[in-house]
């Protein structure tokens, strides 16, 4: 048994040189506004990759034949909301210029704008899984909240260039301004009303031969199954319908995070589930995109 967890995700072995896949944490909640903590998230969701096979069955790749590399925490858990989006942005900028897939850990979701910022020279699409529409101007006085995320993200690379699949929460003028502004939108009714299938023709249709960024807030999920988040909102998706969506579209995606996983709120199975995501997510993406090779 292992009694103290080696304080990188588990087989993400590779040297930095080396790797091709990249993760690294962001613990930042300065703009959290229900619950407190996804600073703690990077290294629960660490501690809880130790837990797996890394043999899938499925697919038959072995995570422990991919090159991935555990690039720590980002200095920024004391910065302004500001700063911290510049320090990811720098660090970000790094990965893209070695040629690297990043893969971040928040941290709250404020933190995926610094990620953009540095990947929007190249056009792509921003897919956004998550509970919240967060495309308020701002929120409590701050526009780099999360709750204003995908706001700030339209600004910088065009409404055109972002979808927000399964959210079940908005205020009023930020529902209405997101219709009114043509964001891609698929609230979690319509998503099972229409049917999954359906849906994922659209989004397809909207991306179309677009690669994609991955913004999986973990709040997307029903509270059932990612409890440990820091604004829980029920009416979720099944971790199944979330997989059938990983499934589709891991082929194209060029980075990805996991945002909003707040550990003190549950007893580890959203840690777990966040991890387990980063090792389906990787070897999905690696198995189709060596199949096309
Ligand atoms: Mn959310």
């Amino acid at each position: 048994m292992i009694d103290q967890f080696p304080n990188f995700f588990a087989d993400a072995d590779s040297d930095y040189n080396n790797a091709h896949f990249v993760i690294f944490g962001i613990p930042y909640d300065k703009t959290s506004t229900f619950r407190y903590g996804a600073t703690n998230a990077p290294s629960e969701i660490r501690k809880a990759s130790w837990n797996f096979e890394t043999y899938r069955f499925e697919t038959g790749v072995d995570f422990r034949d991919l090159k991935v590399h555990d690039f720590g925490d980002l200095p920024v858990k004391d910065l302004s909301p500001e700063n911290m989006i510049k320090e990811v942005e720098k660090t970000v900028l790094r990965f893209k210029k070695d040629e690297k897939f990043p893969i971040a850990i928040g941290g709250e979701h404020s933190v995926t704008l610094g990620i953009i910022k540095a990947l929007k020279k190249e056009e792509f699409c921003v897919l956004s899984l998550d509970a919240h529409l967060d495309y308020r101007n701002e929120y409590e006085g701050e526009k780099f909240s999360h709750a204003c995320v995908i706001k700030r993200i339209t600004e910088e690379i065009g409404i055109k260039n972002v979808a927000v699949v399964g959210f079940r929460s908005a205020d009023r003028d930020e529902y209405k301004n997101a219709l009114k502004d043509k964001l891609f939108c698929m609230d979690i009714f319509n998503l099972n009303r229409t049917g999954l299938k359906n849906i994922l023709e659209e989004l397809k249709k909207h991306v179309g031969k677009r690669k994609i960024y991955l913004t999986l807030d973990i709040d997307v999920l029903d509270p059932a199954y990612a409890p440990g988040t820091s604004t829980p909102h029920p009416f979720g998706l099944t971790t199944f319908q979330l997989l059938e969506i990983i499934d589709e579209l891991a082929e194209k995606l060029i980075g990805f995070d996991i945002v909003e996983v707040c550990p003190a709120y549950d007893k580890g199975e959203t840690s777990l589930l966040a991890a387990e995501l980063i090792r389906t997510i990787i070897t999905k993406h690696y198995y189709k995109t060596s199949k096309n090779k």
